[in-house]
């Protein structure tokens, strides 16, 4: 074998080992800002979620932050499974203390969509679309996930886990099949790999600046750039949550983050969650 083969065989070997992430690189450029001061870093775990509602329950400060390298239990809405490989996206969750009305707190949700959507945009430009309530879409295909779990009593918040699973560099030969039609990655779409550091530094800044956003001027601040990524507006829509069922044409969402549909007979629909299937029109 000449030597040259040698070197290159040899540099295959690095390029394959998985690359973790560099937290304190991640954390350099968070300096000053709320999210992120404390990361929790794993390898692998259950679910970040999870981890952090523990953390939170023993009193860990807002802003702190989970991320995993993988999942084994990683969890979307309703007990669905999240795909969590190895060293190929992120999954992460951000411990709020939001000083919010329990029946507000969705307005989490879709402050996280619009944050998370603006850095999507940044590598897809005019491209991101936000599904509501939870997910961020490219084309048809959902590219990231938002899991909201809230701990409330009647009158307050006491802390909201804010969940992010987003396809980086998920390659769509290695999804499950049935994933394969309705998901895809930045990597896919834009056919080069995404530096997960530089996503995960720029996502943790904007959910730091949409937050205070909303703690200062409230939603309705967020509200109209929210609408300028909702991908149905206009469009006939079927919302399902269990066996309830609602049609209608979407208008936009309220204050509450309800969406707000028009029925057949003209009149106003209010839903506040479900699942959110388009029709033809
Ligand atoms: C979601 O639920 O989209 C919320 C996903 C939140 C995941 C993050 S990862 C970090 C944190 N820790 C957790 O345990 N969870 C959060 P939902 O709208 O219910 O969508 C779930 C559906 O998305 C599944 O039933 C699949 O169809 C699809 N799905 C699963 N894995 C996916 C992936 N990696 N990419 C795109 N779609 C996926």
């Amino acid at each position: 074998m000449s030597d040259s083969k040698a070197v290159s065989s040899i540099q295959q070997v690095i390029i394959a080992e998985p690359a973790a992430l560099d937290i304190a690189r991640v954390q350099q450029g968070l300096a000053g800002g709320r999210f992120g001061k404390s990361i929790h870093y794993f390898n692998e775990i259950g679910s970040t979620n999870s981890h952090a509602r523990e953390l939170a329950e023993a009193g860990a400060a807002e802003g702190t932050v989970v991320v995993a390298e993988s999942q084994s239990q990683g969890r979307g809405r309703l007990g669905r499974r999240w795909e969590s490989p190895p060293y190929t996206n992120l999954y992460l969750s951000i411990l709020l203390r939001p000083k919010l009305n329990p029946a507000h707190a969705a307005q989490i949700t879709l402050m996280a969509a619009v944050a998370l959507a603006d850095v999507v945009d940044g590598y897809v430009p005019g491209q991101t679309a936000i599904k509501w309530p939870n997910d961020i879409l490219i084309g048809k295909k959902k590219l990231a996930g938002i899991l909201t779990e809230a701990s409330c009593d009647t009158e307050r918040v006491h802390h909201v886990i804010l969940g992010v699973g987003v396809n980086l560099n998920y390659a769509s030969g290695a999804m499950p099949e049935e994933l394969r039609r309705r998901a895809t990655s930045l990597l896919e779409v834009t056919g080069k790999p995404v530096e997960r550091e530089s996503f995960l530094q720029r996502l943790l800044q904007g959910m730091d600046r949409c937050y205070g956003e909303l703690e200062r001027a409230g939603f309705d601040a967020l509200a109209p750039r929210w609408q300028n990524y909702f991908a149905w507006r206009g469009r006939r829509l079927r919302v399902e949550l269990l066996d309830q069922v609602t049609l209608g044409t979407a208008k936009g969402i309220d204050r509450d983050g309800a969406l707000v549909l028009i029925d057949d007979h003209g009149i106003e629909q209010r839903v506040l969650a479900g699942d959110v299937i388009p029709l033809e029109n």
